[in-house]
């Protein structure tokens, strides 16, 4: 399937030709992204539809013209994209690497490489080091400081992707080898298993009678793309996702001590061996056994727990942050599950920087079972986002009383809007129009690198105007691209628990925030909180698993989280 690698090229060919002052460029751009979009997010393998209905076909997807679809055949026919080539010849620069970097999109891109001949990641590194960077016109001391941090931040990353990326592969993989009749089980382990917010490599534990059947199938895989290592009983392999994946034979006698120690993490993993030996056993990942050898019955995990006097507890709880006490004691405390969630509380549309209509987004909640969810576009001054005034909300509101009166009650809509906390703490819509919607989401969106009491003032300010109901992604984060902003966290959950807004765990996965030690440090105010995706399209609903997965390593209890009550109590929530 050459969907991804196809996008990944008609999205550089709009980079490139985003620096060209030709009139129609201009539209040329846009229709180069929505091709991208197209190919990037369909089901279907591109080349398929290429090879049943050739041209035409194509030109049938949604933002799709002729000369788009020749390029895409022309590449699917040759490997070769003529238009492509010719771009990258006139800019040989690592796009994909260095826009990873924040600050840097293709317009300063293309300028470095012209003035500077900056092509990659190294390039780049040594300049700012020279400081050639601060003096060219339109960067300066402040910009060259920064692209130095966002290279740091990369490197720091370098290796890790997002469990978005991750997790939903290592279940391909899984399923795959559990329908091929070459195994008896599989299941994922590692990182991926605790949702860690990014994942270093996948793990995955295989019960097989056939072990070195069950290795070949796993290396024939298309989601592989080389591999590294294939003996009898373990393989490891790169995957086209762009991390490695082990992937263990395990003896059926060994199976729940080996997903034990294979799940880890390893802090936990230590903590746990040290009460085994505490108690006279040896644990590894072969099996619990007594001094001298003789292994212990105890073929599950929870049996490895229960032998070792302690509960079983959930993966996301073992980092070694007090879950090894509480299990011994017996208090492994109810923790929040996705079956818990009735509603998305952070969505946006096509009115604004959202993909799809709000009709298209009821229909994907009614699929999910949701029993409501909120409808949350961004304000006026969020230019970029094309955020909307107080007269627009209105018009966009009359349209969604209109759509709850057909549904009639199926799904309910919330009337919302993700409202820009400005500079001075003020926010972006009237007070009147604030105090009407029935949920307002607060968020700082523009001024990101303020010092740490103005922004904290500032957050605090909007949260004690008593106008927000939710503060959306509290620290401003976004994983292997931007650290959080300088801000005093206590003195947030302190004004948020004072003014009853709920703290949101922003579900989108390049920003899950807040973290889960962060929700850790809020669950000890009296306040709650809310899970939202940030959807911008309707498929993106989904990754309200992996809020749930944070709040789950955040040792959140179900009725901690607003949107775990039924409609009739989060809409007398929302109204206090
Ligand atoms: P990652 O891959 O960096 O996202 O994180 P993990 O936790 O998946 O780490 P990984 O893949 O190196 O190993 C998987 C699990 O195997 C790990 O969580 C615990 C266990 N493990 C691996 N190596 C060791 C070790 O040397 N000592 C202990 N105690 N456990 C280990
Ligand atoms: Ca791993
Ligand atoms: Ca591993």
């Amino acid at each position: 399937m050459k969907n991804k690698e196809i996008a990944e090229m008609l999205g550089e060919i709009a980079l490139m030709l985003s620096v060209d002052t030709r009139p129609t460029a201009r539209f040329e751009v846009r229709a180069y992204q929505k091709a991208a979009l197209t190919i990037g997010t369909l089901q279907e393998d591109v080349g398929e539809i290429f090879a049943k209905g050739g041209e035409r076909a194509l030109m049938e997807l949604p933002g799709i013209g002729k000369g788009i679809a020749g390029s895409v055949a022309e590449y699917i026919k040759t490997g070769k994209m003529k238009k492509y080539d010719g771009l990258k010849r006139q800019y040989p620069i690592d796009f994909k690497a260095l826009t990873a970097i924040e600050g840097l999109g293709a317009k300063r891109l293309i300028r470095l490489y012209n003035e500077l001949g900056i092509k990659d990641v190294d390039d780049l590194s040594r300049a700012v080091k020279a400081h050639k960077i601060e003096k060219l016109e339109g960067f300066g001391r402040r910009s060259e400081e920064q692209i130095g941090k966002g290279i740091e931040l990369a490197e720091k990353g370098r290796g890790r992707i997002l469990i978005s990326e991750g997790l939903p592969v290592a279940e391909a993989i899984v399923k795959r080898i559990m329908e091929s009749g070459a195994a008896e089980m599989a299941v994922v382990a590692g990182s991926a298993r605790r949702m860690r917010e990014t994942v270093g490599d996948l793990d995955i534990l295989v019960l097989s009678s056939k072990p070195g059947k069950a290795m070949d199938f796993f290396a024939g895989l298309d989601e592989v793309s080389s591999i590294v290592m294939k003996g009898p009983t373990k393989t490891t392999a790169w995957l086209k996702a762009g991390v490695t994946c082990d992937v263990r034979v395990i003896a059926p006698e060994s199976f729940g001590a080996a997903l034990q120690y294979f799940t880890g993490s390893r802090d936990h993993n230590v903590q746990v061996r040290t009460i085994a030996v505490r108690k006279g056993y040896k644990l590894n990942e072969y099996g619990l056994f007594r001094e001298g050898g003789r292994p212990v019955e105890a073929g599950s995990e929870e049996e490895i727990y229960a032998k070792l006097g302690m509960q079983w507890m959930p993966p996301e709880m073992r980092e070694a942050r007090g879950e090894v006490g509480l299990a011994q004691a017996k208090r492994i405390p109810k923790i929040v599950e996705l079956e818990d969630i009735k509603g998305d509380m952070h969505t946006h549309t096509r009115e604004t920087d959202g993909a799809n209509t709000i009709e298209e987004m009821a229909e994907e909640a009614m699929k999910i079972g949701y029993r409501y969810f909120a409808t949350t576009n961004h304000t006026k001054s969020l230019f970029i986002a094309r955020g909307m005034d107080e007269k627009k909300f209105t018009g966009f509101f009359k349209n969604v009383d209109r759509l709850n009166e057909q549904l009639d009650g199926k799904v309910r809509i919330i009337k919302g809007a993700e409202v820009d906390i400005l500079k001075d703490g003020s926010l972006d819509l009237d007070k009147k129009f604030l105090e009407e919607m029935e949920c307002a989401v607060g968020a700082v969106h523009q001024s990101l690198r303020m010092d740490r009491e103005s922004m904290t003032k500032r957050i605090v300010g909007a949260l004690d105007s008593g106008l927000i109901r939710i503060l959306a992604h509290p620290t401003g984060r976004e994983l292997l691209w931007r650290e959080p902003y300088a801000v005093d966290l206590d003195r947030v959950f302190d004004a948020a628990e004072r003014n009853n807004v709920a703290l949101e765990i922003n579900s989108y996965p390049s920003r899950l925030d807040l973290s889960d030690t962060n929700i850790m440090a809020a669950s000890k105010y009296k306040l709650m909180f809310s899970l939202g995706t940030d959807a911008h399209r309707t498929s993106h609903m989904r990754f309200m698993r992996y809020g749930v997965g944070t709040a789950r390593r955040g040792w959140l209890a179900p009725d901690r989280i607003i949107n775990t009550m039924d409609m009739a109590r989060m809409l007398r929530w929302l109204s206090r």
